[in-house]
């Protein structure tokens, strides 16, 4: 038994009632954040949020920004996926990288986990390896994709 009033289990059920408070006001301050990004630098897919920092970066810094901050480069695997990554480059105006690639094997595109494409949105014409040189994707406001060399300086839109 407890000593100063109250047994074990009643300082158990105190424990477990703030938990439950600490919880409400976590879920609450994480729901007003989202809120906030939506507004100006992120869509949400189901579980996925897509987010920019709003800055233009050659494919391997982008992606290392990504990771830093605990995500990968946004990598569309559906079409409402896509249409979400679209909407920030149309609100930006900035075209973006999407984290999938082929450096690995020319023209065997993947994702930055080395899963093979569920579902792609190429251009007209496209993928094209233009000059032999291009293992990256960029993205357009019209939402359809182009392989480009990874040198370029494209939006950073992440996925967490
Ligand atoms: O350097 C070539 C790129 O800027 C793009 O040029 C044309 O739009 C097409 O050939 C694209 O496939 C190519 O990526
Ligand atoms: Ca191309």
């Amino acid at each position: 038994k407890g000593e100063s009033g109250g047994s074990e289990l009643d300082l158990l059920k105190r424990q477990v009632t703030a938990l439950g408070t600490q919880l409400k006001a976590l879920q609450s301050a994480s729901a007003k954040q989202r809120k906030a990004s939506l507004l100006q630098n992120a869509r949400s897919v189901g579980e996925k949020l897509f987010v920019t920092n709003n800055l233009e970066m050659n494919y391997e810094v982008a992606r290392v920004a990504c990771v830093k901050a605990g995500g990968l480069l946004a990598s569309p695997r559906n079409a409402a996926e896509n249409a979400a990554i679209q909407e920030i480059v149309t609100m930006t105006g900035k075209i973006a990288y999407l984290g999938i690639n082929d450096m690995q094997t020319e023209g065997t595109f993947k994702y930055p986990n080395g899963d093979k494409l569920s579902y792609t949105n190429w251009s007209p014409k496209e993928p094209n390896n233009d000059k032999g040189v291009e293992d990256c994707v960029e993205i357009f406001s019209n939402g359809k994709w182009n392989d480009k060399s990874c040198g370029e300086k494209r939006l950073v839109i992440c996925e967490f």
